[in-house]
């Protein structure tokens, strides 16, 4: 596909450039607090003082560490498009606050959600598209890292309403985040509900980007990668998230493209995007590893599986995909239940549960439950926190002496299922056979 290579095109757009502002010195603790719109003083040394979004990035020396408290932002309260959160160097940016905490381990991201929006007049409805008359207003980019090597972290966010639907690179690119040669981590956050010609939520460029235990969910793309694209040299990993309802308008690759470089998948879940395949890489998917994860259509690698994840409500009560209401939670027969694998997990680099202990594995899901229950880990960005006995669904065939039809409450749930479940022709819940062409969307819910 000669779509893969917009590099050469140059001509590299200078977007809200912090350029000439020496840091400022904070209080001891480093902490710089962000309210919307700033507070107090604004000095950021407080949350009663707290600074806005914007002015806390271009002012942030590298290693600092800001707090943001929920609420809506957005890059500029004017009507520039070009407009965009442009991360500094080396940051650590965290969301889901109250706004009265003293610790990071007292926020929920989930229960105080903090919006970084590309919806600059705040009208935006209806699913992400090129065409949504809504979207015209909107940033291209909602968040931009540009040549930045120091390690970068957002954690706790939802970036949504991007729409880089221009011509013109690399406002074609990147409608939630492009990273075009950063180092960066996002961890227990959404991107949703963004659109791009090139990389619908992510475009990730010559960057070494982390993605853990997040929702990647209704974002659109034209062409290909309205999840994520990964081009040129970039090294993309991804463990324990959900890749939902993402659209590839030209029915191609829905969910993750791997354009260039080297893509790694695991512990994850991509299910009801649309297109001829959910994920695909170039050069025969060389460079792009899949693994311990459910893909609609299935995908080789080990510890894969085509079978649904059975999302509690995955696009939510509304019934649009991407906004704050979806539920990608597991019921308890989701085949992702205790299918991931634990080795796997990202490690707790930001300290979630607050012991000191940041090289063990990650503590806590995304909704701040215990990230392991019954022993195996889940696949995606939830934990199923129940622990009754998944059935096992029953044959139409007689059973013989030597099998068991149904589950015994001590069976180790995940091994037994995953291996066991043979159905028969005329078993009414075994996967359906998905065609790999023509897929309609249609979210994976039990309405
Ligand atoms: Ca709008
Ligand atoms: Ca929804
Ligand atoms: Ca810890
Ligand atoms: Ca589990």
């Amino acid at each position: 596909m000669n779509t893969w290579k917009l590099r050469g095109l140059g001509c590299i757009v200078g977007l809200g450039l912090a350029i000439g502002l020496a840091p400022q010195a904070s209080r001891a603790d480093g902490i710089v607090y962000v309210v919307s719109g700033g507070a107090g003083n604004q000095t950021g040394n407080d949350w009663a003082n707290a600074k806005d979004l914007q002015a806390a990035l271009q002012s942030a020396a590298s290693g600092t560490e800001i707090w943001v408290k929920h609420g809506i932002y957005r890059p500029t309260t004017g009507t520039n498009r070009t407009a965009s959160f442009t991360l500094p160097n080396g940051i650590k940016l965290f969301g889901g606050f109250a706004g009265a905490e003293t610790s990071r381990q007292e926020r929920n991201p989930q229960q105080h959600p903090s919006i970084l929006s590309g919806d600059l007049l705040g009208n935006d409805a209806g699913a992400a598209n090129q065409n949504n008359a809504t979207r015209g207003d909107n940033s291209h980019h909602v968040v931009y890292c540009i040549n930045k090597p120091d390690s970068i972290l957002i954690d706790g966010f939802v970036i949504r309403g991007g729409q880089a639907t221009s011509q013109i690179f690399p406002l074609n690119m990147g409608g939630g985040l492009l990273a075009d040669r950063c180092n960066l981590t996002i961890l227990n956050s959404a991107l949703i509900s963004n659109a791009a010609l090139f990389g619908g939520g992510i475009l990730n460029l010559d960057s070494t980007l982390t993605l853990d235990q997040s929702i990647i969910a209704g974002n659109w793309v034209l062409s290909t990668g309205g999840g994520i694209e990964n081009q040129q040299a970039g090294i993309v990993n991804l463990r324990s998230t959900v890749f939902v309802g993402n659209i590839s308008q030209q029915n191609t690759v829905s969910a993750i493209a791997n354009a260039g470089g080297t893509l790694n998948l695991h512990n994850s879940i991509v299910w009801g995007n649309n297109g001829i395949a959910p994920i695909n890489g170039s050069n025969n998917n060389r460079n792009l590893t899949v693994s311990y994860s459910i893909v609609q259509g299935g995908f080789v690698g080990t510890g894969n599986s085509s079978a649904d994840p059975q999302f509690v409500d995955a696009d939510g009560a509304d019934n649009v995909i991407g906004t704050l209401d979806d539920n990608m939670q597991l019921q308890a027969n989701s085949a992702a239940r205790n299918a991931g694998n634990t080795s796997l997990l990202p490690t707790d680099q930001t300290d979630l549960d607050g012991d000191g202990n940041i090289a063990e594995p990650i503590p806590f899901s995304i909704d701040y439950l215990p990230r392991i229950n019954e022993g195996l880990v889940d696949m995606g960005p939830y934990e199923y926190q129940g622990n009754e006995p998944t059935i096992t669904p029953t044959p139409s065939i007689t059973p013989s002496p030597t099998t068991t039809a149904t589950a015994t409450p001590t069976q180790t749930p995940t091994a037994t299922v995953m291996t066991s479940e043979t159905p028969s022709p005329t078993a009414t819940t075994g996967t359906p056979v998905i065609p790999l062409t023509n897929l309609i969307y249609l979210p994976a819910v039990t309405r």
